[in-house]
């Protein structure tokens, strides 16, 4: 539709939509940077999202049974934040959008959560918000099944743009949401065939109605400039048996005389004379950021029309048992529950005594057996590796579209889309997510695992398989750099618990934490229960301490984490024959223990001893353990790898790479 006759034709809602174009214009005028013509052509579909479809309340961001609406293009933020600002969000004041993508303003350059109410998701890097989104559904669903339609029942509706759609963890979240019949989700495909490069053409020619159709999902098109044809689209997709793309055919940069349906308007400011010349064909007389009273108002009471279904929602939220209230606000606000606690308790006591002999990934499974009955929101999963990973436990039935209270996601070979749902799961309220796959595969995982840093989604990925001791599937499949790479991200606990007692341990933080995801690097090889005294205190949560004393004059302080804390303390039989007395340190967290105070921190890797670390991994991490706190470098040492591995059984590859307890009484000797 062009705007001549739009203007005639539906002049109320040219007027809405008008306001957000300027509003996008201007903000980006003013930063001097960002992206205006995605907001410029996609005013129009969102206009009648939120003016006729989603269900929201500006007064209330929080409110548990809202749609959650993501715009998965992150780069044109100033849409959502236009529609933020225009309904009345507290917080999304005239000043913030005036100081658009400026130092400390709400209005990052691209959405981030925790920064402004109703970003509901960190988008930008493209492909993750659709693949959140995905977590999110499925979130809404399993939270529905659990509490009733009556208190649940609301949609995600996502904007996606050509960059989301070709991004390849789009392909997972497609496929995910397709097997899983997710009829709560909606995407809006802004279809301008534009990106930074040019026409969409240039890179792709695939037909994306066969391409999501041929995962099971509804196809709907629509003129995405014409509110009539919009909102048909968008009724019909309400009533979709799975998921729905609607197709929203629309212009770049819609009304700019010399930059429309180009990419020149995609990322950089239009220019004052191009936004003069842009303001008089819309028939904007309005200066820089004005927006007339009515229209303001006519936005705003867009904004409050939810009230309403909020009140009649609170109403039948109160109508639910006042335990059955208390349990769904415990869920959405993500504390949990008081049980937890006695329940590692015990675990760890029982297994002091037992002190089994297994891998620290059955150790992982032995633990979550122990937390899923008493954390009943717990959504785990796995991809396609639930019988390496060992993250089913015995209670959980799989999430499927015939059981929504299955708590076991089939997530499928898909790592990249298993992290970006689990965000989701998380961000929606009323899950705890965590799953697993090989740990080297966090590289697949990666995009959407920063964001759970970045956002702070506490997030558990349950990474087994470790190191060279998994074995003979060979260097394709044993890291070496990974957890060098979770140690450098900021904000991630990256655990390698030694044995089956810190395994609880590590996973009690893991599953309690409030702001920071958690990486279990975890072995597939059997460990021995080192920790055979049981301690009620969480040792883990101090991220190193003294497993085992020197015997002694101390002369050496060994470092280890998971496997190889079995060396170091067979290192240490050696060194103390040969009366070198030894301390060993277990450091399975290092985040937690640079955490702890330098007096901690002091008691546990005093100076003046020899210290060697040994890891089944790259030296990175360690030289601020080794040569900072009081090391010095012609008394530190590593046993560890500075290649990849190899195809081979494991004890072989350990004697090959001299990771053995041989090489490290050596390697402190050749010190001393
Ligand atoms: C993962 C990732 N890769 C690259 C970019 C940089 N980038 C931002 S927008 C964009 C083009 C997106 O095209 P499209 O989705 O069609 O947006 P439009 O041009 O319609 O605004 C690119 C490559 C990014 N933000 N994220």
């Amino acid at each position: 539709m062009d705007i001549a006759t739009l203007r005639a034709n539906h002049p109320d809602h040219w007027k809405l939509a008008t306001a957000i174009r300027a509003l996008a214009m201007d903000a980006v005028q003013a930063a001097n940077s960002g992206h205006p013509g995605m907001p410029m052509g996609m005013a129009d579909v969102a206009t009648v999202l939120y003016r006729n479809h989603l269900k929201f309340d500006a007064s209330a961001p929080n409110w548990a049974d809202r749609d959650r609406f993501i715009l998965s293009a992150g780069h044109g933020s100033m849409l959502l934040y236009a529609l933020l600002h225009l309904t009345g969000y507290k917080q999304a004041t005239l000043d913030e959008v005036k100081n658009f993508r400026q130092w400390g303003s709400r209005m990052a350059g691209h959405p981030e959560y925790g920064h402004l109410e109703g970003v509901e998701t960190t988008t930008g890097p493209l492909g993750q918000g659709i693949s959140t989104a995905v977590g999110m559904a499925i979130a809404e669903k399993s939270m529905a099944a659990r509490f009733g339609k009556k208190v649940v029942d609301h949609k995600i509706w996502v904007i996606a743009g050509d960059g989301c759609l070709m991004e390849g963890i789009s392909q997972e979240a497609i496929g995910l949401a397709g097997k899983q019949e997710l009829d709560n989700l909606i995407v809006l495909w802004d279809n301008n065939n534009i990106t930074i490069d040019g026409r969409v053409t240039v890179s792709d020619i695939t037909d994306q109605h066969k391409r999501f159709e041929a995962s099971g999902w509804t196809t709907l098109a629509c003129d995405g400039h014409d509110p009539a044809d919009i909102d048909r689209a968008l009724t019909e997709a309400k009533k979709a048996k799975g998921p729905v793309l609607v197709d929203c055919k629309t212009i770049i940069g819609f009304g700019s005389p010399n930059k429309a349906d180009s990419y020149s308007v995609h990322g950089s400011p239009l220019g004052d004379a191009e936004i003069a010349l842009t303001r008089e064909v819309y028939g904007w007389g309005y200066g820089p950021f004005e927006i007339p009273v009515e229209i303001k108002a006519e936005w705003e009471a867009i904004g409050s029309k939810g009230a309403s279904d909020r009140a009649e929602w609170e109403a039948r939220l109160n109508g639910l048992s006042a335990a059955k209230k208390a349990e769904f606000e415990r869920q959405m606000a993500g504390g949990v529950p008081k049980k937890l606690a006695s329940a590692i308790r015990a675990f760890k006591k029982a297994n002091s005594e037992a002190a089994p002999k297994v891998a620290t990934r059955k150790a992982s499974e032995m633990v979550l057996a122990a937390i899923n009955p008493v954390v009943p929101e717990t959504i785990g999963g796995s991809a396609d590796l639930t019988g390496s990973n060992l993250t089913k436990t015995a209670d959980m039935s799989d999430f499927m579209p015939d059981n929504r209270k299955g708590r076991y996601v089939r997530y499928g070979i898909r790592e990249h889309g298993m992290a970006a749902a689990m965000n989701g799961l998380w961000l929606h309220g009323g899950a705890r997510p965590y799953g697993g796959t090989f740990f080297c595969f966090t590289d697949y995982a990666r995009g959407a695992m920063r964001l759970s840093a970045l956002m702070g989604v506490p997030a558990v990925y349950v990474m087994t398989h470790d190191s060279i001791g998994l074995g003979e599937d060979g260097p394709t499949h044993q890291p070496v750099e990974h957890l060098a790479i979770c140690r450098a991200t900021p904000n991630t606990w990256t655990f390698r618990p030694a044995d089956v007692i810190e395994t609880a341990e590590a996973w009690e933080l893991a599953i309690s934490a409030e702001k920071t995801p958690s990486v279990l690097a975890l072995s597939r090889q059997n460990l021995p229960t080192l920790r055979k005294t049981h301690t009620n205190s969480n040792m883990v949560a101090k991220g190193a301490y003294v497993i085992e004393e020197a015997a002694g004059k101390r002369q050496a302080i060994i470092m280890a984490t998971g496997s190889e804390v079995e060396i170091a303390l067979k290192a240490r039989d050696i060194l103390q024959a040969q009366a070198i007395g030894t301390r060993v340190v277990s450091m399975p967290c290092m985040e937690l223990f640079a955490a702890q105070d330098e007096a901690y921190r002091r008691k546990i890797l005093p100076p003046g001893a020899v210290r060697v670390a040994v890891e089944a991994a790259v030296r990175q991490p360690w030289d601020r353990w080794l040569l900072g706190e009081r090391g010095t470098e012609k008394k530190a040492g590593f046993v560890g790898m500075d290649s990849f591995g190899a195809s081979a059984p494991a004890e072989r590859l350990y004697a090959e790479f001299g990771i053995t307890p041989e090489a490290v009484a050596e390697k402190v000797k050749s010190l001393l």
